[in-house]
């Protein structure tokens, strides 16, 4: 058993996660971390963690036994379903994103009712939680800001939407009616991510994965239709700089905080333009469009850029890495250096 404050990371073996360890695990400010996923952490990155528990954020059993075994103090909740795969199950997305995120928060909430400090429990949402009604609404809205347009048309969309209202909930109004105050033992904070790029990870079951998929595909050297329209645009952003945003913002004093949910931006290039650069780096690559309509109709209901000023405001959000930078200087050495050449 120990009682060190500790972090506890969900869905570690995901893209997010990958990066996350790294940085929570390397020099004098590291933290005892243990993580919780259904698959097993690669070697190297089991080796950095305190304990990793293989399971699942439904069984409230094994979150009593982490309970019972640490004292966490912050939360990572990254465990989710995506937003394609979301659609092919949506009961199974909302159980896993909702039910899921619930008991976490209830675990957060023990937590903090436990040791007396407040958890500070980070949700990544997501674009997905916007709704963009048509094209003509989409290239007038321009950058969207964080409280336009929430009207999601996906379950992965209205899954992260509604549990940005429940972390607001547990961390300003929870059991309100309750003779002593139980409200403010998690300090909630969310950033809502636009597509993120890893040279580390290739996603699985997103609608923005169009854009890493085609990079990696191209690096090694396998065919690849991209399944969206040229012209489609949505937010990304370097993996990197998803994982600084993370740290600045859950380091950051919680009265510069004018809000819980932020959005995050970097870059917001459309497929033509990514399939240029990526034709540049790999000059023998085939790619090509095969639009597939349903998924298409997914990322036109996304922003094509959204409004990050309050996130650079209140706590400093500075993405490192720009479209060209992204490329040239953080995913193209890394994947050279994966697939060769
Ligand atoms: C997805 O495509 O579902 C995610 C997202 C944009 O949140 N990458």
């Amino acid at each position: 058993m120990s009682r060190n404050p500790s972090v506890l990371i969900t869905g570690a073996s995901g893209e997010i996660g990958h990066e996350l360890i790294a940085h929570l695990t390397a020099g004098d400010a590291a933290r005892q971390v243990v993580t919780l996923d259904l698959n097993p952490l690669q070697p190297e990155l089991a080796a950095k963690v305190r304990q990793q528990f293989v399971g699942s954020i439904l069984d409230t059993q094994l979150l009593e036994r982490i309970i019972a075994e640490y004292e966490v103090d912050r939360v990572y909740h990254l465990a989710a379903l995506l937003s394609t795969r979301s659609e092919f199950s949506p009961a199974l997305a909302h159980k896993v994103n909702v039910e899921g995120a619930l008991n976490l928060l209830e675990f957060a909430q023990k937590q903090g009712e436990s040791h007396g400090r407040p958890v500070v429990f980070f949700y990544p949402s997501s674009i997905a939680a916007f709704g963009l009604p048509d094209l003509a609404t989409k290239a007038a809205a321009g950058k969207v800001k964080e409280d336009d347009f929430n009207v999601p048309t996906t379950m992965y969309g209205a899954n992260k939407l509604y549990c940005e209202h429940l972390g607001r909930y547990y961390s300003r109004h929870y059991k309100q009616l309750a003779a002593e105050t139980l409200s403010g033992k998690v300090d909630f904070r969310c950033l809502r991510f636009p597509g993120l790029i890893s040279a580390e990870t290739v996603p699985s079951g997103g609608t923005s994965d169009y854009a890493p998929e085609m990079i990696h595909a191209a690096a090694s050297g396998k065919p690849y239709d991209c399944f969206v329209r040229p012209d489609t645009r949505i937010p990304f952003m370097a993996m990197p700089d998803a994982v600084t945003a993370i740290l600045r913002l859950m380091s950051a004093p919680r009265e510069k905080l004018t809000r819980s949910v932020y959005n995050v931006g970097a870059f917001a290039p459309s497929a033509a333009e990514f399939e240029t650069v990526v034709r540049a780096a790999f000059p023998m690559a085939t790619l090509g469009t095969k639009v597939d309509t349903k998924r298409q109709g997914i990322v036109d209901s996304w922003p094509a850029d959204v409004d990050d000023s309050t996130a650079r405001r209140d706590w400093g959000h500075a993405p490192k890495y720009d479209f060209a930078t992204s490329f040239h200087d953080y995913l193209m050495p890394s994947i050279r250096k994966r697939y060769g050449g």
